[in-house]
């Protein structure tokens, strides 16, 4: 018998506005309206100025610690733009733009990087999962949430954001096998920004593009410019609608870069090269969408400037609710776990309230 080829496979990339403000007309007709484009790039614009500010809450010691978004704004943005107000945004910690579409407000992101978990807790209407720090445990939630839509017959599906690094843990590839297998109407987006901290994205995935990943579960793949907002737009909108209409999972593999250090806590100087980010910074999203909107007439410095205005005072609006808000109570920690406190963890509760690390605690449970 001879060899056969029993299969061959393909990616696709889409790419609809580059970074040197090249638009394909055909892929790009009719896809983001320009009202909304304008809305677009302040939303981002914002984010990025968040960005900014909370850099510099840290720096000051106002902030525990912050994962700047700077550079990958559009990918969550065209996904929040693209879903339903009810469908699943599950996200990881550097989709700010997506969640503040949602309508999440500024001062939720700041409070949680601030420490004040009352920031992480999503409420309902915004139909956002908490941010997840541990990697990779939001794909699991995100393809639960939408098994669950599909068992009771609803309509909602769910997209999960996670990066290149997550999908070498072991929960991106039980997230994609379950999903796949039981036809679980979910959106893998895929931040593919080259490193996971420190890890260069080449020395952990060995195959030419991340986006094969999901093949090997049998599920629609494609790659993306992820900071052309349109083709982000154009993908997820592609595999939203296989969620609802063939219930199906997607991977889309959205290529961007990350602008900012890892985190506050990181100095990325320290293992990437500076070329290899002034490449990027010419990519940038920001530039390229306020760069197409001047070449339509929707867009010059003086609607800039305004804009700038406004988002300084949202901004710093934001940041001052963020820090006016009256500090929980430290007992708070004991109080959303149990319905009933077990021993030793109310000792630690009343222990704690002696005010004194050297006293005793004044109430004391029996047995300790
Ligand atoms: C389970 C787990 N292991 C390790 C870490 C520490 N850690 C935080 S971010 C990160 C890298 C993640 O890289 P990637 O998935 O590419 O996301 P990016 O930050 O680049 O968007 C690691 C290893 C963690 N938070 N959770
Ligand atoms: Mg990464």
């Amino acid at each position: 018998m001879p060899i056969k080829s029993i299969l061959k496979l393909e990616i696709e990339r889409v790419s609809i506005l580059d970074e040197h403000g090249n638009y394909d007309e055909k892929l790009g007709a009719g896809l983001i309206p320009d009202a909304d484009i304008v809305k677009l790039y302040e939303a981002m614009s914002s984010c990025r100025y968040l960005d900014e500010v909370a850099f510099k809450l840290q720096r000051s010691g106002r902030m525990g610690t912050y994962p700047q978004n700077m550079g990958q704004e559009a990918t969550s943005l065209a996904a929040a733009y693209v879903l339903n107000q009810d469908d699943w945004l599950v996200t990881c910690y550097r989709e700010n733009c997506g969640l503040f579409w949602r309508g999440v407000p500024m001062e939720a992101i700041l409070l949680h990087w601030m420490g004040d978990e009352r920031g992480n807790a999503m409420p309902r209407p915004h139909f956002a999962t908490p941010i997840a720090v541990p990697i990779g445990t939001q794909m699991l939630h995100a393809t639960g949430l939408a098994w669950a839509s599909k068992y009771r017959g609803e309509k909602q599906i769910a997209c999960t954001f996670f990066g290149d690094g997550a999908t070498s843990e072991g929960d991106f590839h039980e997230a994609a096998n379950f999903a796949a297998n039981l036809d679980i109407p979910v959106v893998f987006c895929c931040q593919n920004n080259f490193w996971a901290i420190s890890v260069p994205g080449k020395i952990q995935c060995s195959a030419p593009t991340v986006a094969q990943r999901g093949i090997a579960y049998g599920m629609p793949c494609i790659q993306v410019d992820g900071n052309d907002i349109f083709a982000c737009v154009y993908a997820v909108k592609e595999a939203a609608e296989r969620a609802r209409k063939e219930s199906r999972p997607t991977f889309i593999e959205m290529v961007t870069y990350r602008l900012g250090d890892h985190t506050t806590a990181d100095d990325a100087r320290r293992y990437r090269d500076q070329a290899e980010v002034d490449v990027w910074k010419l990519r940038d999203p920001l530039l390229r969408t306020r760069k197409f909107m001047e070449s339509k007439k929707l867009w010059n410095s003086s609607k800039e400037d305004a804009m700038r205005q406004r988002i300084e005072i949202a901004v710093n609006a934001a940041v001052a609710r963020s820090e006016q808000i009256v500090a929980p109570e430290v007992s708070d920690v004991f109080n959303y776990t149990f319905a009933e406190l077990p021993d030793d963890l109310a000792h630690q509760r009343d222990s704690m309230q002696t005010h004194s690390l050297a006293s005793e605690a004044t109430v004391r449970t029996e047995g300790h």
